[in-house]
């Protein structure tokens, strides 16, 4: 990723992006890559055995996803999904390396128990490294979501950490969530 090492603003013509998207088990990492990437998402879904974690949850991520897409400009964004079960917490650590921004997604609709799982992601992120997090509060368009200040209640983010409420199977949606990480990278948000 040699560009991406480079000087130059993350919004500048042909700059090289690398995004990391993380969050809990079945919160919508999958489904938001797949919604903007522009290539065959990479994914590596496995069957889940135990169809009772969530009723319409058939397969978890079990390595990676990974997507790509492009801005108008010309910026080439690399998009890297991690795992959610926590098993996988080590590729958590791995796929961050050379990671200008996160992208933690959290599913809206569950109890504060679910919120808890959420909250050691981001408190894991924020004890290894600094890299500039987004948080996305995902299934926004079902009947059942908590409204984006409830949630932000229940939880504690570093610092001042920007929100947002998406719905990640639309991609416009899904898209604005990028653009605020790349505004955020460029200190314009
Ligand atoms: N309606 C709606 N469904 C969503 C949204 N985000 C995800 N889903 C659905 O929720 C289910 C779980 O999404 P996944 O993308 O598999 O979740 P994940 O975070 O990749 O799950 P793991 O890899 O197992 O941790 C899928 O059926 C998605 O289509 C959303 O914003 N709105
Ligand atoms: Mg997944």
């Amino acid at each position: 990723m040699q560009a991406a090492m480079s000087s130059k603003k993350h919004s500048e013509n042909g700059h090289v992006v690398k995004i990391v998207v993380s969050g809990p088990f079945g919160s919508g990492k999958t489904q938001f890559i797949t919604t903007l990437s522009e290539i065959d998402p990479v994914s590596t879904e496995i069957k889940l055995k135990s169809p009772d974690d969530q009723d319409t949850k058939i397969s978890t991520t079990v390595g990676l996803d990974y997507g790509r897409m492009s801005m108008d400009n010309g910026r080439i964004i690399h998009l890297f999904g991690t795992p959610g079960q926590k098993r996988f917490d080590f590729m958590r650590e791995v796929l961050t390396v050379g990671a200008h921004g996160l992208i933690i997604l959290i599913d809206s609709t569950l109890d504060d128990t679910y919120h808890q799982a959420a909250q050691e992601i981001v408190d894991f992120f924020r004890e290894r490294n600094s890299i500039p997090m987004l948080v996305c509060f995902t299934k926004q368009d079902l009947p059942q979501a908590r409204p984006v200040a409830e949630l932000e209640k229940v939880m504690d983010f570093p610092g001042s950490t920007p929100t947002l409420p998406i719905d990640a199977t639309q991609r416009q949606s899904a898209h604005q969530a990028v653009e605020k990480m790349l505004a955020i990278l460029d200190g314009t948000a």
